[in-house]
């Protein structure tokens, strides 16, 4: 499981205070958790930056990458910003993310194309978020076959569905898991699927009982990466207990420190 770590990301209060006083430690340190705890790439959001965004997220980018080496996801919805710090994460990042808009799937396929980074592709469109199971399977069609003609290696394109949280939107975590099914058993070489795991449990209570739950049930419909919290340490072991009874490793006693050790 290709695990993204979320919390370096302005929505976080102190995270965003830190964004505003340039406050190195309290990012770095989250950071080196993060990759502790098991995250193979760090997802990196200003949030509501207000002064100057861009040069907040320079600071962001540059801030973590003193720190580590890993793939940094530059979340952020808009081109003018992504355009100019992809470069800065040339050869190791991934953009995060764009729609499934064709005109705006091919910048950004380019911009990946020409900087050797992923791409995470939302499955929406002009009319938002899907409501149903075939217009998620349809833009993620869309999604990999543009990718294709655009030469975008496929461990490199990331295809999110984009789940919703359950209490304004009960259907979608069943739709989106379909979709996920039917998008797998489609593509081959397939791409990878991904989620912003902690949308499904905004504003619910036990959140981390409803994140942890979904993202097995994700998993076992082919979700290969997820935006989540990997200081989580329950939904670690969830994630490491789910690769085994999935078969991709061997049992030992000890194979919850066996799987993190081999990180
Ligand atoms: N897909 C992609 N990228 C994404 C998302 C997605 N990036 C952002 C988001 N969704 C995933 N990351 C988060 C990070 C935090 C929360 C949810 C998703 C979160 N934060 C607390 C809250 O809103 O309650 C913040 C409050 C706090 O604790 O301070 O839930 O879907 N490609």
């Amino acid at each position: 499981m290709y695990i993204i770590g979320e919390r370096i990301n302005g929505m976080f209060k102190n995270v965003r205070a830190a964004i505003e006083e340039r406050d190195k430690k309290v990012i770095q340190d989250l950071a080196l958790a993060e990759v502790a705890a098991g995250a193979d790439a760090l997802d990196i959001n200003v949030g509501p930056a207000k002064a100057d965004p861009l040069e907040a997220l320079y600071w962001l980018v540059d801030t973590v990458r003193e720190v580590s080496d890993k793939p940094l996801a530059i979340d952020n919805p808009k081109w003018e910003l992504m355009e100019k710090v992809i470069p800065r994460v040339k050869g190791n990042g991934i953009i995060n993310s764009c729609k499934a808009d064709p005109e705006q799937l091919e910048k950004y396929l380019g911009l990946a194309v020409e900087n050797g980074v992923g791409l995470i592709a939302l499955t929406i469109d002009q009319r938002g978020v899907p409501a149903d199971t075939e217009t998620r399977v349809e833009l993620g069609a869309q999604i990999g076959a543009m990718a294709q003609d655009a030469g975008l290696p496929m461990h490199d394109l990331f295809i999110d569905p984009v789940i919703l949280p359950v209490n304004v939107a009960p259907k979608q975590p069943e739709n989106l898991m379909a979709a996920l099914r039917q998008l797998a058993m489609l593509s081959d070489p397939a791409p990878h699927f991904v989620v912003g795991l902690s949308n499904v449990s905004q504003n619910c209570s036990n959140r981390h009982l409803i994140n942890r739950t979904y993202l097995v049930m994700a998993m076992t419909a082919g979700l290969d990466a997820a935006i989540v919290d990997p200081l989580d340490t329950e939904l670690m072991n969830q994630v490491i207990t789910t690769e085994l009874l999935q078969e991709k490793m061997i049992y030992c006693d000890s194979y919850l420190d066996a799987y993190r050790m081999a990180k």
